[in-house]
């Protein structure tokens, strides 16, 4: 097996977190206690179980327990979280209180002080693991958690692990979804860490967010949390079951990252829920190709129309034939701006087991040099801070230094420059 695990870090990460275990639950057959439902299909109950234990540990009993690690400085919704009961009680690890959107008490003071333990948690799975695929990392950039010392979990999970794949699903802030007013300056310190340490990074926007789960009750964070929860198990499909059609996280870097400092992905999920809800049509193949491609599905608030596609993987999920695919993306491959060299980087991959809730889905996941627009946009709202010194004094009061910022701007304004050059040249 290539197994994976899960480190779930800060609040939001771990939002998130329980809400992917919740869709891939759905999709294994597994309920919330770990139990696998009764399926009188003997041939889907073995696609659907075949390779759970992917992100599952099996118990002599028939258990299934999430391969996971939960991470809060603050207590509060890890101890009663719903996988308390469930998994590990070693693997929920949370300190005394939050790191109040600082991200050098998460990265250096509080939260260094519990990375031993938190090191030692997740060896105790690996050790457990025949053939460690990597780990994926869900938190937000915005606060001092999930920015903090998730960047730090994952700078020495670099060092511990250096040929095992890290994929990170990182949230970047918006000040409309209640972000801190200082959540550029984690995002801009975070992003110079993800830049480092991790292979691939789907970076997803509270704005896009926020837009997409309109009319679902606006700003409800659960809403949100399952859209990004319905991308991350849209990715992963393509290795948790088997299929003609398979892909895993290394051949999907191989076929994304032409340069391995562009490893920041945008991404997008079709049907739209909202208009899945208002809308009684049925969806078909030709509908999810589509709205992958328009700009107005993308988890992230930049357009991918305005730059130009490296590489493009799309995953289809339900019973879908492999010829209707192709038909559809030949129709709508010649509207997609490639970069010279990069043109018609399609990767496909296709899961018989539909996604919860959906019959067929699509995910999709561009590497396009866009991304450029919504990281600049964190440079310049990370200046706009800095510019007045505002608020530096809590970081500097954690030991921090204003080259440290300095630095981490400058390397996100050379990776914007970076995507501005291969837009040119390639
Ligand atoms: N989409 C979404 N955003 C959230 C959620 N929870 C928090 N956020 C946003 O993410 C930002 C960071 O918040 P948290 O995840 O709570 O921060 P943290 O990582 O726990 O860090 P500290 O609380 O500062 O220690 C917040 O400003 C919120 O706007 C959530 O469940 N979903
Ligand atoms: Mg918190």
């Amino acid at each position: 097996m290539r197994e994976m695990v899960q480190i779930q870090v800060g609040h939001h990460g771990n939002q998130i977190g329980y809400k992917f275990w919740e869709f891939i639950g759905s999709e294994h057959n597994i309920d919330i206690n770990g139990i696998p439902l009764p399926n009188d299909d003997p041939f889907d109950s073995k696609v659907r179980q075949e390779r759970a234990n992917i992100y599952y540990n099996e118990t002599k009993a028939g258990v299934y327990i999430p391969r996971t690690v939960l991470v809060d400085l603050d207590p509060k919704f890890l101890i009663a979280g719903p996988l308390s009961n469930l998994i590990p009680k070693c693997n929920i690890i949370y300190g005394y209180g939050g790191c109040n959107n600082n991200w050098a008490k998460g990265h250096y003071t509080d939260g260094a002080e519990m990375i031993d333990t938190i090191l030692e948690g997740i060896r105790r799975e690996v050790e457990c693991c025949d053939a460690l695929q990597g780990f994926q990392i869900p938190h937000s950039l915005g606060g001092g958690t999930g920015a903090g010392l998730g960047t730090l979990i994952i700078s020495k999970l670099r060092e511990e692990y250096p040929d095992r794949s890290i994929i990170s699903f990182s949230v970047t802030p918006y000040s409309n979804a209640g972000d801190s007013v200082v959540a550029p300056y984690n995002a801009i310190l975070a992003l110079h860490q993800l830049m480092e340490n991790t292979d691939q990074t789907l970076l997803i926007d509270n704005e896009a967010l926020l837009k997409h789960s309109y009319g679902l009750e606006k700003g409800n964070f659960n809403n949100m949390n399952s859209l990004v929860a319905s991308m991350m198990s849209g990715l992963t499909s393509c290795f948790r079951f088997s299929s003609p059609l398979n892909l895993n996280l290394q051949k999907i870097g191989v076929k994304m990252i032409p340069f391995p400092r562009l490893h920041f992905f945008i991404s997008a999920v079709a049907p739209n829920a909202y208009e899945s809800k208002v809308s009684h049509k049925q969806t078909s193949v030709a509908d999810l190709t589509q709205q992958m491609f328009v700009p107005n599905y993308s988890l992230t608030s930049c357009d991918p129309c305005k730059g130009k596609h490296l590489a493009t993987t799309t995953l289809y999920q339900g019973l879908i034939s492999i010829k209707e695919i192709e038909d559809q993306l030949r129709i709508i491959q010649p509207t997609v701006k490639f970069a010279r060299g990069c043109s018609e980087n399609i990767t496909t991959a296709l899961c018989s087991i539909p996604q919860k809730d959906q019959a067929i889905s699509s995910t999709y996941v561009i590497n396009s040099t866009a991304i450029k627009c919504s990281i600049l946009r964190l440079c310049e709202d990370f200046k706009k801070l800095y510019e007045s010194s505002a608020f530096l004094h809590s970081y500097i009061g954690e030991g921090m230094d204003n080259m440290e910022f300095l630095e981490a701007l400058s390397n996100c304004e050379d990776l914007v420059t970076e995507y501005k050059q291969y837009e040119r040249y390639l």
